[in-house]
């Protein structure tokens, strides 16, 4: 048995005009009751310490650069990476990165638990549009202000087990997580900000979005045989609502904890990473059963939905 105690740590909604320091308080009271619940790994949301900032359409660079850290931690954040070492728990948190030489990511990390960051993921399915969109009932500009994450899709030896990351829209493609699951990957945690509504397509409201977001996150899981913690910023966001629905799902696709709230909320769960074993070495035995010379389309750039004849 390899248990590991990992708590979904689903946060509320963060209004514009809130400060990192307000943020990181209450990413604090979670980690408080994370440590009381024996918790060995605490998972946050994308873009954690702050709104979700990509729904502005902002046109001054400085403005931009303002959502972003660069630097991880900081003095905002130090705190929590302090707490997280004293309570020997391992942290992964989505923030805006801004790198030395200038480049824009969405990115998730995780540390060892000793505050020490062991693994960094950019996002690479960056949803939405560059310009102002006037059809769409709100703007989703990760497209904008994100370059698409330029490390893969990596795993990391953490732990004692195998974690990978992927943020928000990277659930909704299967090829993310089977490049982690050829890599072994028994637990990819995410962090995500899903509009209640669909901005291109207002009939598809929250029950849709939560449909999807377990059928994405438990199908993951199984096709992978790993567990799969996915973690909501919820709630309404200066009048921009997010689902909040964070789920904790095993490696047979079964739902094991989800937030009953859109609010700040902690779900844990004691997940025996051996129990990703037995669909490894049966049906997702990749060794034996992969046909990767019928998969060609999926990496030749030919993948075209034609349209209807
Ligand atoms: N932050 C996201 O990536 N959100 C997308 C929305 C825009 C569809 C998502 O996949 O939930």
């Amino acid at each position: 048995m390899r248990i590991l105690n990992v708590a979904a740590a689903q946060m509320g909604p963060i209004q514009k005009a809130e400060s990192r320091e307000a943020v990181v308080k209450r990413m604090l009271a979670l980690l408080a009751e994370a440590k009381a619940k024996g918790a060995d790994l605490v998972v946050y949301p994308e873009l954690a310490l702050t709104t979700f900032f990509p729904r502005y359409y902002m046109t001054d660079q400085k403005d931009v650069d303002a959502w972003f850290e660069s630097a991880m931690p900081n003095a905002a954040v130090q705190p929590l990476f302090d707490a997280a070492a004293a309570a020997n728990i391992a942290l992964s948190i989505g923030y805006a990165e801004l790198t030395p030489d200038g480049h824009h990511f969405n990115t998730q990390i995780l540390t060892d638990r000793t505050g020490k960051i062991i693994g960094k993921y950019r996002k690479i399915h960056l949803p939405g549009h560059v310009e102002f969109d006037a059809e769409r009932t709100h703007q989703h500009l990760e497209k904008r202000y994100f370059e698409p994450g330029d490390l893969g899709f990596p795993v990391f030896r953490a732990l004692g087990g195998i974690f990978g990351m992927l943020i928000c829209n990277d659930r909704r493609w299967p090829e993310a997580y089977r490049v982690m699951g050829l890599q072994g990957v028994e637990m990819v945690v995410l962090g995500y900000n899903t509009p209640s509504v669909n901005s291109q397509k207002s009939v598809e409201g929250p029950e849709q979005r939560l449909f999807h977001n377990r059928l994405s996150v438990q199908a993951g899981a199984y096709q992978n045989s790993t567990f799969v913690v996915a973690v909501a910023k919820g709630g309404n966001e200066d009048g921009f609502p997010l689902i909040g629905g964070s789920l904790i799902v095993d490696p047979n696709g079964v739902i094991l904890a989800e937030a009953e709230t859109e609010a700040d909320e902690l779900l844990v769960c004691a997940c025996d990473l051996d129990d990703t074993a037995f669909g490894k070495k049966t049906i997702f035995d990749f060794e034996r059963h992969r046909r990767i010379e019928h998969y060609g389309r999926i990496t030749s750039q030919t993948g075209v939905i034609l349209p209807p004849e």
